[in-house]
């Protein structure tokens, strides 16, 4: 069966308050036709990001409940710590209260200035905290990658080339680390496959150079694997992780992606000194040992996640909801990147708008169409995010892809929300001339396309 029907019934409800397209358009306006500065209130769908927007289950709810408020030793700890062996296999387990933090411990204990960081494709805060450290993020991913219609189907995979080239020219003591983001989410959501890994890894033992992988969607790459790699067919998605894992040294991780939780992230290492140093330095910033930043319950209630997560009829669900909202589109030739990843669907603006300049934010154009039209709260990955002034030579830069990325939140939406969300594209689509461009009216230095304010252009 195709249809992506959900492996849960629903017992709380959440009411979503509905808004009139007068009203929105008068909130667009206000918030500087920048969806970030909007209340959440306003939207119908929320489909910003997939992150620490999961819907937790009743077993999450109760685990909770469990939560164990002690200052040090706290049992929800013991069970995150053993649980996370389990799955992923490493020694040394350090809760921090997000992702980046993670990212901010491990760096800033193994990089210098002047350092090499290659990956396939560093997301934003990986990307921030190694260049924090004034070293050097490279991107080594396949060519295909770059190429919204060409359907491999490991479109995460590191080019073991380009890798080798990165190590020839900077030589090995200047790379602290190699890492690889499963799945690769600045790339589409794509997985990597495990004979990838298994080649990264070599060479990463052949320069000794520690492998770290930034684990955030682990269980929906896994289940990728099981999908389109041969032999793992039957392989259960539990064993897959530990494949996975079983070649890296370590891992950040996000459990506000696939540990299906709203708060929460682990460092994970095999190194016991590097792990030491790292513990130190979590007391300065995060808190003591057995808790790194978190409160017991959060650490129940990642604990459950991660279990939860490797549940194949969730995962199929899960991959399975993308996949359709994706083939909605494409079946009405709405371009998008394919195969469709994980945790989105990233529409191709540039392709759809092609009557807008990059210059005048094709993306946002059609993000802010989706609000107005139809509640729907979209991110543009595009000119608006990553473009800007160079610094060296003063002129505008423009990224090579404008997306608009729809993130689907964990068991939030229903398949009929997805059907919305895709009528509502698609009738944007049918009237796409009369979208305009956008002019920015302010901005910050960095990081612009959080509080850039925006107007229409003039006809
Ligand atoms: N990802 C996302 O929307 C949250 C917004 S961050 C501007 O996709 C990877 C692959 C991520 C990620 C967050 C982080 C950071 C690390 N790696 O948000 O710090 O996708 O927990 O995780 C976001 P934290």
């Amino acid at each position: 069966m195709k249809f992506p029907a959900e492996p849960f019934r629903i017992k709380v409800v959440e009411p979503i308050k509905i808004t009139s397209s007068e009203e929105r358009d008068e909130l667009i306006r206000k918030a500087g036709y920048n969806i970030f500065l909007l209340p959440a209130e306003s939207i119908y769908i929320d489909l910003l990001t997939d992150s620490g927007t999961s819907a937790m289950s009743d077993n999450q709810w109760a685990g909770i409940m469990l939560g164990d408020e002690s200052y040090a030793g706290s049992k929800n700890y013991y069970h995150f710590d053993q649980t996370i062996r389990d799955i992923f296999g490493f020694e040394h387990i350090i809760p921090t209260h997000q992702g980046r933090v993670a990212e901010n411990l491990l760096f800033s204990n193994l990089l210098k200035q002047g350092d090499v960081v290659p990956n396939n494709i560093h997301f934003d805060t990986t990307r921030a905290n190694v260049e924090y450290h004034q070293a050097v993020a490279l991107d080594c991913v396949i060519d295909q990658a770059r190429i919204p219609s060409e359907p491999h189907p490991f479109k995460g995979n590191m080019d073991i080339e380009k890798l080798e080239a990165v190590i020839a020219k900077y030589g090995a003591p200047r790379l602290p680390l190699i890492m690889i983001t499963v799945t690769n989410n600045s790339g589409g959501g794509q997985p990597v496959s495990m004979q990838n890994i298994r080649e990264v890894k070599a060479v990463a033992q052949k320069y000794n150079i520690p492998l770290i992988f930034d684990a955030c969607r682990f269980a929906e790459n896994a289940f990728f694997i099981k999908e389109r790699e041969d032999g793992y067919e039957d392989k259960s998605i539990k064993e897959i992780v530990r494949e996975m894992f079983s070649h890296a040294d370590g891992c950040t991780m996000s459990a506000k992606k696939d540990g299906l939780v709203n708060i929460g992230g682990f460092l994970a290492l095999n190194n016991a000194k590097l792990a030491e140093k790292i513990t130190n330095m979590l007391i300065l910033i995060e808190g003591f040992p057995t808790y790194g930043g978190l409160a017991g319950r959060d650490l129940e209630a990642i604990a459950r996640g991660l279990q939860e997560v490797l549940d194949e009829n969730y995962l199929r669900f899960r991959i399975n909801q993308t996949r359709y909202l994706g083939e909605m589109l494409i079946r009405e030739d709405i371009p998008i990147i394919q195969p469709v990843g994980g945790h989105a669907v990233y529409i191709d603006a540039r392709s759809l708008l092609p009557h807008i300049p990059q210059a005048e934010f094709p993306g946002q154009s059609l993000v802010i169409e989706l609000y107005k039209q139809a509640g729907i709260r979209a991110v543009e990955i595009g000119t608006l995010m990553f473009g800007g002034l160079d610094p060296q030579t003063g002129k505008e830069r423009f990224p090579e892809l404008e997306l608009v990325r729809l993130a689907i939140p964990r068991r939030v939406y229903t398949s009929m929300h997805m059907q919305y969300v895709a009528e509502a594209i698609i009738e944007i689509a049918r009237n796409r001339s009369a979208l305009r461009g956008l002019e920015i009216v302010y901005q910050a230095q960095m990081l612009r396309h959080f509080t850039a304010r925006l107007k229409p252009k003039a006809n």
